[in-house]
């Protein structure tokens, strides 16, 4: 399982910014504390201390039993213990139905008999258009019937099995939501009656876009439960049990997702088997990324819809998804740089480039390639690096390179050349590239090639994932 450590990343970039040092939490913090783990381990691993047996063994606390459950099931270290990473995921809003318990997938688990499921959609949230409702919820049912043999028909009165309501606080389910964030949503499994239906929360913000929760991912996710899966501790998966945003035009069914469908009822009738991204494994030997750039003395390595952060002072590395540090910018950066003397990280993606000011997404992009001087028979860059003490910025496009001059904002004359003529030892397609101390580090498929511009050859050849410990 991938490791994901997203908390612990925005707790250092908040004391980066702020240079404060975490103080101890006060006896009221602590008892809030106290309060949120009980609950979170009631509502979603089934904690019931009051139904614990006078024989027990003493020497196991359920307590620590359930938290050690909770912090295998999100990969984070198993210490039995409400650590600031535990009650960071603890935080995080979600679905409702538990990681462990009665709707944990096993075999002979209900699941629907017939093939040509009906849905309805109850009532509408006043937050969205009821057109952007209806297509939101077209499009998650599509996400499912795109990879499973199952039909979904709407109908507009009666009782479907799929019934999906927007609903507020108690609503008579011995599930209650809890107003805003926390619970998001919450569906029941296969069945009779109340079985298969989807409640949203409708304290919450839903929109179709980044802002407040996405009413597509939510729908889509609650289906997954409504068909017969629990949670996943795939990260990257779509039945993960926290809410992650990712842009819907660019969203793809991972495969964790596709297998478990596909185990339940089976693959999809049409001739082509669809398949999914799955989620980057970081000590893979296989492993390649899409772009590496440096941040104020940190390495960022792109790939899909991920990013891994390695500061030097830190020995592990943590895998994060794009967006959650950085909503408006796309997943698959192609290419990225740091110009250290403006602060600036430049990414790249077809033939845009985005612009980072610190850790801040700077207004007013993406802008075009062009603007840099690049001919338009340029539709991507491969890599980028920039030259800290020439202030020129090194673009790779398949076998060639150009030269821009940051001083100037120009490129050079005489570009592009031949990457192997400048470059011996670096073939074409650099897939990332970065400047690090005095040397240059290629990265080509799973291999990284450290080059010496002095002595302008490669003097070492690691695996693609050298930095991160493996
Ligand atoms: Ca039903
Ligand atoms: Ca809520
Ligand atoms: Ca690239
Ligand atoms: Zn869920
Ligand atoms: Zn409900």
């Amino acid at each position: 399982m991938t490791r994901m450590k997203t908390f612990s990343f925005l707790l250092l970039l908040y004391v980066a910014f702020s240079s404060a040092f975490p103080v101890a939490p006060g006896t009221e913090d602590e008892d809030k504390n106290t309060q949120l783990v009980e609950n979170y381990l009631r509502n979603f691993y089934k904690f019931e201390p009051e139904k614990q047996s006078p024989f027990k063994n003493k020497n196991t606390n359920p307590l620590t039993e359930k938290l050690k459950e909770m912090q295998t099931f999100f990969g984070l270290k198993v210490t039995g213990k409400p650590d600031v990473e535990t009650l960071e995921v603890m935080k995080m809003s979600r679905c409702g139905v538990p990681d462990v318990g009665q709707y944990r997938l096993t075999e002979g688990n209900p699941k629907w008999e017939r093939k040509d499921l009906t849905y309805r959609i109850v009532n509408y949230t006043p937050d969205m258009n009821p057109a952007d409702v209806d297509k939101a919820i077209q499009n998650a049912f599509k996400v499912w019937s795109d990879v499973a043999p199952l039909t979904f028909k709407r109908i507009y009165d009666g009782t479907a099995d799929i019934m999906m309501s927007f609903e507020i606080g108690d609503h008579r389910d011995n599930s209650p939501f809890d107003g805003p964030n926390g619970l998001l949503a919450h569906a029941f499994q296969p069945g009779n009656n109340i079985g298969g239906d989807v409640h949203f929360d409708e304290a919450e913000f839903w929109t179709k876009g980044s802002k407040g929760y996405n009413l597509f991912f939510v729908a889509a996710h609650e289906l997954g439960h409504s068909l017969g899966l629990s949670h996943s501790d795939d990260p990257g998966a779509l039945m993960y049990p926290t809410y992650s945003y990712i842009e819907p035009n660019e969203f793809r069914l991972p495969q964790d997702d596709i297998n478990g469908i596909q185990a339940i009822y089976g693959q999809s009738d049409g001739p082509i088997k669809p398949t999914g991204p799955t989620t980057p494994v970081t000590c893979d030997p296989k492993l390649t990324f899409d772009a590496v750039a440096t941040l104020r003395g940190e390495l960022l390595f792109f790939k899909d819809r991920y990013f891994w952060r390695k500061h030097s002072q830190i020995p592990e590395v943590e895998l994060n998804f794009i967006s959650l540090l950085w909503p408006n910018l796309p997943s698959g950066i192609q290419a990225a740089y740091e110009n250290v003397e403006k602060d600036h990280v430049f990414l790249f993606k077809e033939n845009k480039y985005w612009v980072l000011n610190g850790y801040e997404l700077v207004y007013n992009h993406p802008k075009s390639i062009y603007d840099l001087g690049f001919p338009k028979n340029v539709k991507r860059i491969n890599a980028s690096y920039s030259d800290e003490n020439s202030g020129k910025t090194y673009f790779f496009v398949g076998d060639k390179y150009w030269r821009y001059d940051e001083n100037r904002q120009a490129m050079d004359q005489g570009y592009p050349r031949k990457i192997i003529k400048d470059f011996p030892g670096i073939g074409k397609n650099v897939d990332a590239v970065f400047q690090h101390d005095r040397y240059i580090y290629f990265f080509i498929g799973n291999r990284q090639y450290q080059f010496d511009p002095n002595v302008k050859r490669v003097v070492s050849v690691m695996k693609s994932n050298s930095w991160f410990n493996c």
